[in-house]
């Protein structure tokens, strides 16, 4: 079965890359799947975004890396996907993904959405964190992944300058 993980990843977290091993353990297949959407301003493009997932993930043989736009469920369609793998952290994520869920499926009868519980050591973690930690030149260290820290960090070193 192939799954699709779709999200902003803006940038990838250790919680996010968490849920993608063991997605990768579940599923023939994960496709890691970055939004493009025109109404945000993330911090990275969607091209350095696919470029820190796929350094994140060079050592998972049957993860994918890619980008789409449009409705998520025309894309796992697309890429013949019969999953849609999602995280959830806390009750405040509960409410939002079971809505999503219920979305998409009214959209496609044909597609689930897979959630798995984040792991204990992750459940605080989101990207927008590690922007606030690294905002303020707090160490991210133990929140992404090397080459991401290094990113991240030189972002806000360039702001503040
Ligand atoms: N531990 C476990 N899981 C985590 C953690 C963590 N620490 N941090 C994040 N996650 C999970 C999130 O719960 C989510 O499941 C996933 O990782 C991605 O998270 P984000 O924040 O990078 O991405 P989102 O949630 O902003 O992505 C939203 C989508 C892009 C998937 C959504 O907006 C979408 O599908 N848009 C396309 C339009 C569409 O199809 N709309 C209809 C459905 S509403």
């Amino acid at each position: 079965m192939i799954s699709v993980y779709p999200g902003s990843f803006d940038p990838i977290t250790f919680g996010h890359l968490d849920i993608i091993e063991r997605g990768s353990k579940l599923f023939e297949k994960v496709i890691v799947a970055v939004l493009r959407n025109p109404n945000k301003t993330p911090l990275f493009s969607v091209q350095r975004r696919l470029e820190l997932i796929r350094i994140s993930v060079s050592h998972l043989h049957n993860v994918e890396v890619d980008a789409f736009e449009g409705l998520t469920v025309n894309y796992a369609h697309m890429r013949n996907a019969q999953v849609l793998l999602r995280g959830l952290r806390a009750i405040s994520d509960f409410e939002v993904e079971l809505q999503m869920a219920h979305t998409n499926k009214t959209l496609s009868t044909e597609i689930e959405t897979v959630f798995l519980a984040t792991s204990n050591e992750y459940s605080f973690l989101s990207s927008s964190v590690v922007k606030e930690i690294a905002r303020f030149g707090g160490s991210i260290d133990h929140l992404v992944p090397a080459h991401v820290a290094l990113e991240v960090s030189q972002c806000y070193s360039h702001n503040n300058s």
